[in-house]
């Protein structure tokens, strides 16, 4: 049993969602209600998962780490494979996420509302020339890493929800959509979701 730390929307649905994936039970909580969570991570980003006496911060860390204590197809084990999924999560958290953090960054604080609109739209371009080179690597597969989703394909598909909070064109190429619109639809998916749906409306 895990206890994964988590923001609503936020990049901790990716790993709800892979949790659930590999048939994990995990109990969600949600930092938007603690006033001490600095305390758990002094970073004070999600996710944070508890994983018996360690506390994992750091989303591509505790994707890893959960991906190479539960056997499953999200992580394959030969090594030209397995490298590339690494080398997937790595770039869907330390290349389109930070591309994405600076939208929320500049939207908060940019007062000039023209200056805001375009740096706005600076990053936009940059994250757009990260989709095209996922729609080039989807170009001969359905899902990053071949013909089943990855970590990384569920990662950028929550990451690719957070456009819509902005006022700016996110260009994603069609065969990028349809991995995002399949991996929206797996019952991990759906179901995390609904836990955190489930979670506001009882808080
Ligand atoms: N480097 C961290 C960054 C995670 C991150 O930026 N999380 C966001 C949500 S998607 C967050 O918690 N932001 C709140 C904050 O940083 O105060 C990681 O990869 O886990």
């Amino acid at each position: 049993m895990y206890t994964l730390y988590y923001s609503k929307g936020a990049c901790s649905v990716a790993t709800q969602v892979v949790l659930r994936e590999l048939g994990q039970e995990v109990t969600i909580i949600d930092v938007q209600q603690l006033s001490n969570f600095k305390t758990i991570n002094p970073v004070g980003a999600v996710p944070v998962l508890v994983d018996g006496d360690k506390t994992l911060t750091e989303g591509a860390a505790i994707m890893l780490h959960i991906l190479n204590k539960h056997n499953s197809a999200l992580f394959p084990d030969t090594e030209n494979d397995r490298q590339q999924a690494i080398q997937d999560i790595m770039f869907a958290n330390a290349s389109m996420h930070p591309a994405y953090s600076k939208l929320f960054f500049l939207a908060e604080h940019i007062n000039d509302e023209k200056v805001k609109q375009e740096t706005l739209n600076s990053a936009a371009k940059t994250i757009n020339q990260l989709w095209q080179i996922v729609e080039n690597q989807l170009s001969n597969n359905k899902f990053l890493g071949g013909s089943a989703p990855s970590a990384a394909d569920i990662m950028l598909t929550v990451y690719s929800r957070w456009g819509a909070y902005f006022p700016v064109d996110i260009i994603i190429g069609e065969k990028t959509i349809m991995m995002l619109n399949a991996v929206q639809a797996m019952p991990s998916f759906i179901k995390t979701d609904q836990a955190e749906q489930a979670m506001s409306s009882t808080e």
